[in-house]
């Protein structure tokens, strides 16, 4: 499998529930490299530019307004199957679905509100490591 980088957003739930340290030290255990790193209180244009592609969805207001109520720690990671590998990890998006043993299916329960995004395929991967970070502020 290929070496690939994600975003991923430890999300403003999992910051205000004190579990960045979990999340994160579950991604690195998995093996995953760090590349860069910034806590972020997203604004509505981020929030709605990084999810543009749900935009019509009747839950579209509301996952703005979670995005942007507090602060997120935003993070590239490297590694291989650092797409489709890191989204195992992650558990499956609604965490009711998502396996025991996962992020989600350990310490979630409901959406949107589930912890932790990583981006979904490698030019989604590209899009959201260009939106969210600078050239130099990757290491
Ligand atoms: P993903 O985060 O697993 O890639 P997506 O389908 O891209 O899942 O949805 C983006 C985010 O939108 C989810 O992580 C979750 O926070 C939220 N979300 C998805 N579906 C729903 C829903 O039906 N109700 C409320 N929030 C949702
Ligand atoms: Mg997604």
């Amino acid at each position: 499998m290929a070496v690939e980088r994600s975003l991923v957003l430890i999300k403003p739930d999992a910051m205000a529930r004190r579990l960045a340290g979990e999340i994160l030290g579950r991604i690195e255990q998995r093996g995953f490299l760090l590349r860069a790193g910034k806590l972020i209180r997203v604004d509505r244009e981020l929030g709605e530019t990084h999810y543009a592609e749900h935009k019509e969805k009747p839950f579209f207001g509301e996952l703005v307004r979670f995005i942007t109520s507090g602060p997120t720690l935003a993070l590239v990671v490297e590694g291989e199957g650092a797409i489709t590998t890191l989204r195992k990890t992650i558990g499956a998006t609604n965490p009711a679905d998502a396996e025991p043993g996962s992020i989600r299916g350990d310490l979630a329960l409901a959406m949107p509100d589930n912890l932790v995004h990583g981006s979904d395929s490698p030019q989604s991967a590209q899009r959201e490591i260009a939106l969210w970070f600078t050239d130099d502020e990757l290491v």
